[in-house]
């Protein structure tokens, strides 16, 4: 599917602060992509797509997530906001026509990251809690400022945060943000 037209359609889709979040996502993604060496065209589309099944009702989610065989663990029933990123591979193939396996991979893993990283894979990460339209939280500014000078710190930086900030409001954190905190952690000594 053309660019304008995966456009058109996630702004149908998505409630229009959402859709400018993306848009915000996938310009934030081609600057670091510019800034570190990765395929421009693929971060901005990587952006584009990452929220793309975040349209749907929490219901609609859990149901896609049975017809396309995704285990709905104990965490994705108590925290129905991971839903969309788990989701996020099948639908920007089955809707947008995404068929690239970089894309999908990266938009998998937007919301927990994952061990090992690749680099779209941590641009589309950081790309999405940084975005100029982020509202401001603690921190921001400093996370802003490292994503264009040390990415495993950034990617630090926010895990951080997101663990900080889920605890505080006494929710259970996935498993894989714990892995991705704890290897970024291990791989800075
Ligand atoms: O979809 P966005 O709002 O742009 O951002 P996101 O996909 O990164 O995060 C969606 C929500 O998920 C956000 O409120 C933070 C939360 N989240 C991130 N990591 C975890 C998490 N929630 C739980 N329960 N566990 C996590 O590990
Ligand atoms: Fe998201
Ligand atoms: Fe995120
Ligand atoms: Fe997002």
């Amino acid at each position: 599917m053309e660019l304008n037209e995966i456009k058109k359609k996630l702004s149908e889709n998505l409630k229009e602060s959402r859709y400018n979040h993306t848009v915000g996502v996938a310009y934030t993604a081609a600057a670091m992509a510019m800034a570190f060496g990765a395929d421009i065209q693929k971060a901005f589309m990587a952006g584009m797509l990452h929220d793309c099944a975040k349209g749907y009702p929490l219901e609609r989610q859990k149901e896609l997530c049975q017809r396309y065989g995704i285990p709905l663990t104990k965490e994705r029933r108590e925290s129905p906001q991971l839903l969309h990123s788990a989701l996020a591979p099948y639908i920007a193939r089955d809707c947008y026509g995404n068929e690239d396996e970089e894309i999908a991979s990266a938009i998998e893993c937007h919301t927990t990251g994952k061990p090992g990283m690749t680099l779209l894979e941590k641009i589309v990460f950081i790309a999405d809690y940084i975005e100029p339209g982020r509202k401001e939280i603690p921190g921001l500014s400093s996370v802003r400022q490292l994503a264009f000078s040390d990415m495993d710190q950034c990617l630090l930086g926010i895990l951080e945060s997101t663990m900080q900030y889920l605890e505080s409001r006494n929710q259970t954190i996935d498993p894989k943000t714990k892995e991705t905190y704890q290897y970024y952690k291990e791989e800075d000594r």
